[in-house]
Order: C-alpha cells, then sequence, then structure tokens
C-alpha cells in the first residue's frame, strides 16, 4: 500500500508513535510518505520505502499567523496525485483530521478517492481539542474520517464524552519495539551515574504542566530521605526551567540531573530501578511503556489510560493525582530490596511484550484493508 501520514514531528508521543509505525510499516514493504513541516525525530537514518515530504509554508506580510493547513492540504494534495497514495493516516486530530478531509474533498474533484483514517492520542482530546476555539472542526473532523482509532479505551471513553461522535472509534493501543527498547550492557553507565550503587529514578517528558514534574521531584526527595538514590530527567519543555529551580533548593538538588532532549532513551532506562509519571492526564503512557520494556517498573498516577498499562501491585503502583507521599510509599515498597525490585523489574517487561510492535501492527494493516475495500465500494 502506499500510505501518507501526517504527524507532528517533535519528540511528543504521537509523533513517536507515527514516525515507528510508519518505519515498521515500510519495512514490511508498504510506501511510506511523511508529510510535515521538519523530519520527524525518529526518522533519523535513509530506509527503504521512507519518504518525507516537508510542508513549507510561503510567508506574506498581511499573516499575522501564517495558514499551516492550507499548505499541509495542498501538500497532502500534491503527494496524494504524485505518488498515487492509497490513503492518509493522520496523528493527532488537531488539525490533521480537518486538513485530511479538505484534501480528500479536493481530490475527490479530480475523481480520486483519498480515505483517511484519524488516530487520537490524547491532548488533541483531553486538552486542546475540546476547547471552543477547536471543537466544532475537531469533531468534524472526525466524524468525517473513514476511520477512527484510539490508544486507550479511556481516550475512546473520553472522545465520546466531550464530542458529538457518530463514528466508531477502534481501540488500538500504543506499541513497542522490543529490539530498540530492551535492556542493554550498561555498566559502565550505572558506576559512572551512581559510583556507590545507588537506585536510579527516571522520568522522561516534554516537561508541559500536564506532566507534573515538580511531584517527580518531590517524590524523589522523599525516596532519598530513606534510601541513597540519584533521579535522572529526560526532556525538555515549558516547566523545565522553574522545576530547575525547585531542585536547586530541594535536598536531593546534587542527586538530580537535568539530561535534556535525548535521542537513546533506551540507553538511560537500561541502569534505571524505577520510573515515575506522575501525570495530570495520560492517554496513554508511551515514556511508560518505553521503561517497562527495558525492565523499569513504574510509579504512576492512575489517570486516563494508564491503568491500561500499568498494573497495580505488578508492574509498579498507581496513586491518585498529586498524592505524592502514597506515590514515594510505593516506590519505597519496591526499591528497598533487591528481590522485590527485580520481581517487578520481570513483570514490567513480561506486561510491555503484550504490546510488541509486531503484535498491534497487523491490527493497523488489517484496518486498512478494511478502509480501502469500503471506500472503493462507496466511491
Ligand atoms: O504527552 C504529550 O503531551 C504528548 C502527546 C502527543 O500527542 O504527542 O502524547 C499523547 O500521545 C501519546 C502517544 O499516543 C500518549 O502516550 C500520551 O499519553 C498522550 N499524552 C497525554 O495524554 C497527555
Amino acid at each position: 500500500m502506499k500510505i501518507g501520514i501526517l504527524c507532528y514531528p517533535t519528540f511528543g508521543g504521537s509523533g513517536v508513535v507515527a514516525t515507528e509505525l510508519g518505519k515498521a510499516l515500510a519495512e514490511k514493504g508498504h510506501s511510506i510518505h511523511f508529510i510535515t513541516y521538519s523530519q520527524p525525530v525518529r526518522l533519523e537514518h535513509f530506509q527503504e520505502n521512507v519518504f518525507y515530504h516537508e510542508v513549507t509554508v510561503a510567508d506574506y506580510p498581511l499573516f499575522e499567523f501564517a495558514p499551516y493547513e492550507t499548505a499541509l492540504t495542498s501538500k497532502l494534495v500534491d503527494v496524494a496525485i504524485f505518488e498515487k497514495l492509497d490513503l492518509v493516516h493522520v496523528h493527532y486530530a488537531v488539525p490533521h483530521a480537518s486538513v485530511a478531509y479538505m484534501a480528500k474533498q479536493i481530490l475527490k474533484e479530480q475523481g480520486y478517492n483519498l480515505p483517511f483514517i484519524t488516530t487520537l492520542h490524547g491532548t488533541d482530546i483531553t486538552l486542546v481539542g475540546k476547547n471552543e476555539s477547536y471543537s466544532p472542526v475537531v469533531t468534524f473532523g472526525i466524524n468525517q474520517s473513514d476511520a477512527v482509532t484510539s490508544v486507550s479505551r479511556s481516550l475512546r471513553d473520553d472522545t465520546y464524552r466531550n464530542f458529538k461522535i457518530r463514528k466508531e472509534i477502534e481501540v488500538i493501543p500504543n506499541f513497542i519495539d522490543l529490539q530498540r527498547f530492551s535492556k542493554l550492557k550498561k555498566d559502565h553507565f550505572r558506576r559512572a551515574i551512581a559510583p556507590n550503587n545507588q537506585r536510579i529514578i527516571v522520568h522522561a517528558s516534554n516537561f508541559r504542566a500536564v506532566k507534573r514534574v515538580s511531584d517527580v521531584v518531590t517524590v524523589f526527595n522523599k525516596i532519598h530521605a530513606e534510601i541513597p538514590s540519584k533521579l535522572l530527567l529526560i526532556g525538555d519543555g515549558p516547566e523545565r526551567s522553574r522545576v530547575e529551580k525547585e531542585c536547586r533548593e530541594s535536598i536531593g538538588c546534587d542527586d538530580i540531573r537535568f539530561l535534556g532532549k535525548l535521542e537513546a532513551v533506551e540507553e538511560v532506562l537500561s541502569v534505571a530501578d524505577l520510573f515515575i509519571l506522575p501525570s495530570e492526564s495520560e492517554s496513554f503512557g508511551l515514556a511508560a511503556l518505553e521503561a517497562m520494556a527495558c525492565q523499569v517498573p513504574v510509579i504512576s498516577s492512575n489517570t486516563g489510560g494508564i491503568p491500561e498499562l500499568n498494573i497495580h501491585g505488578v508492574t509498579g503502583f498507581m496513586s491518585d493525582v498529586g498524592d505524592v507521599e502514597n506515590m514515594a510509599n510505593n516506590a519505597l515498597t519496591i526499591l528497598r530490596d533487591d528481590h522485590t525490585l527485580n520481581e517487578f523489574k520481570q513483570r514490567a517487561l513480561e506486561q510491555a511484550k503484550r504490546f510488541d510492535i509486531h503484535e498491534i501492527l497487523p491490527i493497523y494493516e488489517n484496518l486498512y484493508a478494511r478502509v480501502l475495500k469500503s471506500s472503493t465500494i462507496t466511491s
């Protein structure tokens, strides 16, 4: 199949899922065309069957806001015709679903049928999409999609609750490449970070308010007061400098390191003993899945789709959002002795295996085939 993919090219979860899905489909022989405003971060190497089409937004002094959606639509129309795309898969509804709809209408006038599938990822529904500035367009884009998927049951339910959706939303969970995300032998790295065999705790996110990174630091300080430990924070974003200032005033300050945006997250996860994800809202929690695949148990909030991933008392623990006391106590239960820790690590890996990309990829391929079949009949 020839498949167009619209996504955000940044470190955000939806862009990562879109890129990894595209790469895996390309390996199976599909032609994959990424259409976005810059090279997706996980598209770092040349790969057969993978193409990247950059959207350039022409500026004009009249524009206070250059119309990205118009440029993206035009690019999609152009790529669809030239590359003879069979369908488009858009990740993150805002603005990709309505862009795909518009392109579909333009192409229809030219006798070309281009079905599109919308995958909802989280904040496109729970935060941004339901804002009145976007909601009518998001609702329309979802309802006009040839198929709609969400990355968790929780997100599907949120979508039905927040929007007037007539379409069936199919849940296809996120996935993990266990070849890439597995515990690597990094003893030298572990010794460098924790020379006295301290426990290593990790958090990774885009440092937006919704991630509650301050809670990570508070939980860490409580753990640190009880057992020797180090905290590594991966990522960058609007909250980072505020949290860094908070850290400077905290007792565990010398044992906290900000690593910034890292490409090889799996190298850090390979030496980690615990991952903390205290988010306010989280439709899936891809970062936690990446940690679990590297045998790292998870301390998380119990919001959104997290309970579909992190099993309380088995792969980690969940607490109410903001209950840092409970999170710290649970963390100490896992970290206090090696035997318990190793059991949690093994079970985290077992759970991650359920999300193996090789299990999830055929579900998407099957969906594409169904959409193509039904849109050929109706066109
Ligand atoms: O977490 C973010 O703010 C980024 C966001 C995105 O769309 O890029 O992530 C969402 O999609 C990920 C991939 O499906 C999910 O794993 C995240 O849980 C989800 N984030 C939220 O719901 C806050």
